[in-house]
């Protein structure tokens, strides 16, 4: 009688903290045993050569995400949750976004429906706050955190989005209240806008524009701006997508202070630049998110903040829009002036991959780190940990068996998103999944997929530890 459901032997077990040899005993879906020489499995699999790592957690991806502009999100709960798998992940925190006017609990609803019986993998929801009304402050997004939904995102950009100072400093209080983290899009929407218009005026639409009406300084001053507000209200907040060096130092700056600012960045930051947005034609609108890609110097600070602890967590900030299509990237023709392009890169499948072979193994930041950026910190940031995002007893046995050697040339071909490019065509890294689990169960084995649309669950999130402000110590 086998005394596990799955053995992985042979393995090199991976966590933020440690590396060691070990195998790994699975029963009922969770983690039962890590040891030397475990008794046999009803499945066993060998992982000779293989490293075992705790799923991917990918915190920041937009899924079946409709916005007012007509376009379409390319990827929904069942395509997107797939390629997440291919890619490494098991769990996936998209968004569930305020139409401006919408009670937040039909907002809710609507994104249970559409991940509802879709998604391969478990997935949580942030939720995106355009209207902030007292009703919503008072009542409506207090019940949501303490129904699960423990985290939201706020726009300082985005004029379907963006609030205004006040307005954020009244959902940084409600965060500080409940026990919810706050995700800020740090980018100053007037600054973008007078740029925008100017360059407009002159005629430049094409998209390598789209860098040049946002740069850093944009990003700069919404960093330090959101940092003073979270200041003020005395909450910890976290910034996504940052892209580089000024808004780094905002970040280290306040760290510095003492101060619970969180950073998170995304790969399209560690290997793409502002000369992407350059390529010919309209091909550049590919590259285009915001805040843009910048330059070789911006992807070096990354890497150091990467490797000094200042970021912490890596995310893909997959916004799938696909390129020919007149609902993607050329949504007015093929010569969409580069405000109207819709933003975002897709990413939800090459995020372990060329974090690990640009970080790992180019010896820019260690094992553990990468295991922590990619998967331990995401959980612990929404309230997922010690559930998800880490190899313990009694854990979700959310696993991935990771080839370190695999040599991989990126192609579009190659990928299981729903989207007819990729920014990183013709990469090549070093290291792919190979085999993924989530909860025990098969998900990809050794490159094929094996599981159901629909498996996947919803997850409750708890507050997040790291949500709490500093006590003050008298
Ligand atoms: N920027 C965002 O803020 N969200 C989606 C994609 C992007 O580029
Ligand atoms: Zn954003
Ligand atoms: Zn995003």
């Amino acid at each position: 009688m086998p005394q596990f459901d799955t053995v992985i032997r042979n393995g090199t077990l991976a966590t933020a903290s440690d590396v060691f040899a070990a195998d790994l005993g699975i029963t009922g879906g969770r983690i039962a045993a890590i040891g030397a020489g475990l008794g046999s499995g009803e499945r066993e699999i060998d992982a000779t050569g293989r490293l075992v790592l705790p799923g991917g957690v990918d915190a920041h991806c937009h899924l079946d995400q409709p916005s007012g502009d007509g376009s379409l999100c390319a990827d929904d709960f069942e395509s997107g949750t797939r390629a997440a798998a291919f890619g490494g992940t098991t769990t996936v925190i998209p968004f569930a976004a305020q139409f401006r006017g919408q009670p937040l609990r039909d907002a809710v609803a609507d994104y249970h429906r559409r991940a509802d019986g879709k998604a391969l993998i478990d997935y949580a929801f942030h939720l995106i706050i355009s209207d902030p009304t007292p009703q919503l402050t008072g009542q409506d997004l207090p019940a949501l955190i303490r129904d699960g939904y423990t985290s939201f995102k706020i726009y300082m950009t985005y004029d379907d989005m963006k609030l205004n100072d006040r307005q954020v400093l009244e959902l940084l209080d409600v965060g500080r209240r409940e026990g919810a983290m706050a995700m800020i899009h740090a980018e100053n929407a007037d600054f973008i806008g007078w740029l925008t218009d100017r360059l407009l005026a002159a005629g430049h639409t094409q998209p390598r524009y789209h860098a040049e009406s946002r740069p850093m300084l944009v990003e700069r001053e919404a960093t330090h701006r959101a940092i003073a507000m979270a200041e003020l209200a005395d909450v910890p907040i976290l910034i996504v997508h940052v892209s580089g060096r000024e808004a780094i130092e905002q970040i280290h700056w306040a760290q510095g202070r003492g101060m619970r600012i969180y950073g998170e960045t995304c790969p399209q930051y560690m290997v793409l630049t502002e000369h992407d947005l350059h390529a010919h034609g309209f091909e550049g609108a590919k590259c285009i998110c915001s805040p843009p890609p910048r330059d070789e110097a911006n992807q070096a600070a990354v890497w150091d903040a990467l490797a000094g602890g200042i970021f912490h967590i890596v995310s893909s900030d997959h916004a799938p829009f696909r390129y020919q299509d007149p609902r993607g990237k050329m949504l007015h023709g093929p010569d969409t002036p580069f405000n109207w392009v819709p933003n975002g890169v897709p990413g939800i499948e090459t995020r372990l991959p060329i974090l690990f072979s640009e970080g790992v193994k180019k010896g820019r930041i260690g094992l553990q780190r990468f295991v922590e950026l990619t998967s331990t910190n995401p959980a612990k940031m929404y309230g997922l940990h010690p559930r998800k995002g880490s190899l313990a007893i009694g854990a979700d046995a959310d696993i991935v068996i990771y080839d370190p050697d695999r040599r991989v040339t990126i192609t579009n071909g190659m990928l299981h998103h729903n989207v007819d490019y990729t920014p990183y065509e013709g990469l090549e890294v070093t290291g792919w999944p190979e085999t993924v689990l989530s909860r025990g169960d098969l998900v990809i084995d050794r490159g094929t997929c094996v599981a159901a649309a629909g498996r996947g669950s919803f997850l409750r999130c708890d507050p997040p530890e790291l949500a709490k402000p500093r006590p003050a110590i008298a």
